[in-house]
């Protein structure tokens, strides 16, 4: 699977103003030319790249399924103001389904459920010193209000499932 280093591109496409006389031809152009006619369905989204091998199965899962699926690693802890605004952008860009990894204090499946309202599925990654409980507790112990749908420690793959079938139901 493709995977993307974090861009500062995310959420950052600038709206041209229309009207009349503000739209030329050349911006109305360069407004078709950005439509996405391949837009992914699911944003799979990780706190560190050293997340990847845990968080490929999901992406196989959703190849597998056909579905079309973009990758970012953003943490919620030391990337917070893109991790919002790619939560925040996520309908708009036809997302359906946010999956989130994380080890550790895995902060970042609640922090997009608390910037989206699409299903998040958070996927616990195990870390080196408390075989992944840390993480799972962190992301299944959500607040009344926010919720998160979360798979098994490192279940990276039934997150990849899940979301096919919330795509497909
Ligand atoms: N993490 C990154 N930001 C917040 C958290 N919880 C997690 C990553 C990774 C772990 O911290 O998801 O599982 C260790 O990250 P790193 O980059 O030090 O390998």
């Amino acid at each position: 699977m493709e995977i993307e280093e974090p861009g500062d591109g995310i959420g950052e496409a600038e709206i041209e103003q229309s009207g009349p006389g503000t739209a030329t031809m050349p911006a109305v152009q360069e407004a078709f030319e950005e439509i996405e006619v391949d837009a992914p369905l699911v944003g799979v989204i990780m706190g560190s790249a050293s997340d990847k091998p845990k968080m490929q199965p999901a992406g196989e899962a959703l190849q597998d399924a056909g579905i079309r699926y973009d990758v970012r690693v953003i943490s919620a802890h030391r990337d917070p103001d893109k991790v919002r605004d790619y939560c925040q952008n996520a309908r708009m860009r036809g997302l359906r389904v946010i999956i989130a990894g994380a080890g550790m204090s895995a902060a970042l499946p609640g922090v997009a459920a608390s910037h989206s309202d699409l299903p998040v599925i958070g996927v616990p990654i195990a870390g080196r010193n408390l075989g992944g409980l840390d993480a799972l507790l962190s992301a299944v112990q959500m607040p009344p209000g926010v919720p998160v749908g979360v798979v098994a420690i490192d279940g990276a793959k039934n997150a990849g499932l899940l979301a096919a079938r919330i795509i497909h139901a």
